[in-house]
């Protein structure tokens, strides 16, 4: 398996909680390297924009709203396997539904405020990590 990105959002729920460093320390144990990082306040049309393919979904005004209501902390990952590797420690949407041990189960407060999002597909992973980071902005 190679080396490769994805790329994760430690979501508004989690930085109020002040677990930024909680959570990232999951992720370097799921065996993830941080090669990018910033704590940004996103705008309305950058939420949007990103979850764009959720726009006929019922939740999708209430989850722009949640994820402008405090910053988030934008991030590249780089490991074996990144993907799945974030999937698996980040664990199912729903924290109820989310394995013991995984970064949902121990600290998400609701399907909403589910603390973290990670990338989906390499092909979604690559199209996230440049909607955030210029090239310069990740040294491996
Ligand atoms: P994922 O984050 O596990 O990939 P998606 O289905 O891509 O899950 O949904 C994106 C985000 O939308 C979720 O992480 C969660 O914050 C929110 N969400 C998903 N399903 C629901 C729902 O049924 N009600 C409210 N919010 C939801
Ligand atoms: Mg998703």
């Amino acid at each position: 398996m190679a080396v490769t990105r994805t790329f994760s959002i430690i979501k508004p729920d989690a930085t109020r909680r002040n677990l930024t460093g909680a959570i990232t320390k999951m992720l370097e144990e799921a065996g993830l390297r941080v090669v990018a990082s910033k704590r940004i306040q996103m705008t309305q049309e950058q939420a949007e924009g990103f979850y764009a393919v959720h726009k006929e979904r019922p939740f999708f005004n209430d989850l722009v709203s949640f994820m402008i209501s405090g910053p988030v902390v934008v991030q590249v990952l780089e490991g074996e396997d990144a993907v799945k590797a974030n999937r698996d420690v980040m664990g199912a949407t729903n924290p109820a539904d989310a394995a013991e041990g995984t970064i949902r189960k121990t600290f998400a407060e609701s399907i909403e405020a589910n603390s973290a999002h990670g990338s989906d597909s390499e092909e979604n992973a690559a199209i996230e990590i440049a909607y955030f980071f210029k090239p310069e902005e990740i040294v491996g």
